[in-house]
């Protein structure tokens, strides 16, 4: 028995499909941990949902998802909050008679999925620098509560999408909506953040040199990620394909190698610390678009 965390898939179906094969993976024995936007810009959301789905109704306790930017900007367009853009290869999902089978997947999936036996953590964009891994559980267990509260939800999901506040402070939490935003952009679409550790957004572009003129670092840079430096459990993300799966830090791992790009699909091996990848068959089309995955 073995355990695997897979990048972003972004629809990829038929590379994750193959990157399955080439690990020789056995849904009944093996885990599968993915690190979230299952599908957006990529070109088979469908099957690519459909198995995760099946293979989750199967083996409820072997297959773990967070979620990703993109997944929740589905949960956004889904419920009517936010438009599609045909770039992000959706209307297949929003049509599909699946739709709230899709919904109801997502709903009960989590930003930040802890394993305590195997001292595994996975994130789609990381963990918030500020924040331990008691505290990052309880963060994301409350935004869990928001996802599976149709009132909340809604409230949330209508409110989504904004740059603020950048921040946490222990007062936030009283400023619901500012309070989830905060949970949700820091677990999906965190990247840089200033030593202060206010998260930055207009920084997607470029380099590390470039961010590191404006002070800006990674995240996992600073603060609380000393806790997996220094301790047997390590923390796995995607979300940031420029970074090409190398942090090159101790007992924190990227993942994200753009298969949606064009690159390649990569997968750990979370018992021997091995990668294995696949080559993305994606068209150049999606490659040539603005990295913002
Ligand atoms: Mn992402």
């Amino acid at each position: 028995m073995s355990a695997y965390v897979f990048g972003d898939l972004h629809g990829c179906y038929d590379e994750f499909s193959k990157l399955l094969h080439k690990i020789d993976f056995n849904a009944s024995k093996d885990e599968l941990y993915l690190t979230g936007d299952l599908i957006g810009r990529g070109p088979h959301p469908e099957k690519t949902l459909d198995t995760i789905i099946n293979l989750k109704q199967k083996f409820p306790d072997k297959i773990h998802c967070v979620l990703g930017n993109h997944d929740l900007n589905f949960l956004a367009i889904a419920a009517g909050f936010h438009t599609a853009r045909k770039k992000d290869n959706l209307e297949g999902l929003l049509a599909s008679d699946k739709l709230d089978l899709y919904l109801q997947f997502y709903y009960s999936t989590p930003l930040l999925y802890i394993d305590q036996n195997r001292k595994l953590a996975v994130s789609h964009a990381g963990v918030y620098p500020m924040w331990d891994l008691e505290e990052a559980q309880k963060h994301s267990n409350i935004f869990s509560n928001v996802l599976a509260d149709p009132v909340s939800r809604k409230l949330f999901l209508a409110n989504m999408y904004a740059d603020h506040p950048v921040c946490y402070t222990k007062e936030l939490e009283s400023s619901d909506l500012n309070y989830w935003r905060f949970i949700v952009n820091a677990y999906t679409r965190m990247r840089l953040c200033d030593k202060k550790m206010n998260l930055d957004y207009g920084h997607s572009d470029c380099s590390l040199k470039e961010a590191e003129k404006d002070h800006l670092y990674p995240w996992f840079k600073y603060g609380k990620p000393y806790m997996y430096r220094n301790t047997a459990y390590t923390l796995v993300f995607g979300h940031w394909a420029a970074l090409n799966a190398e942090c090159n830090e101790k007992n924190i791992i990227a993942l994200d190698t753009g298969c949606v790009w064009g690159n390649k699909l990569t997968c750990l091996c979370v018992d021997n610390g091995k990668k294995t990848t696949v080559k993305s068959g994606v068209k150049i089309e999606f490659s040539s678009m603005k990295k913002t995955s």
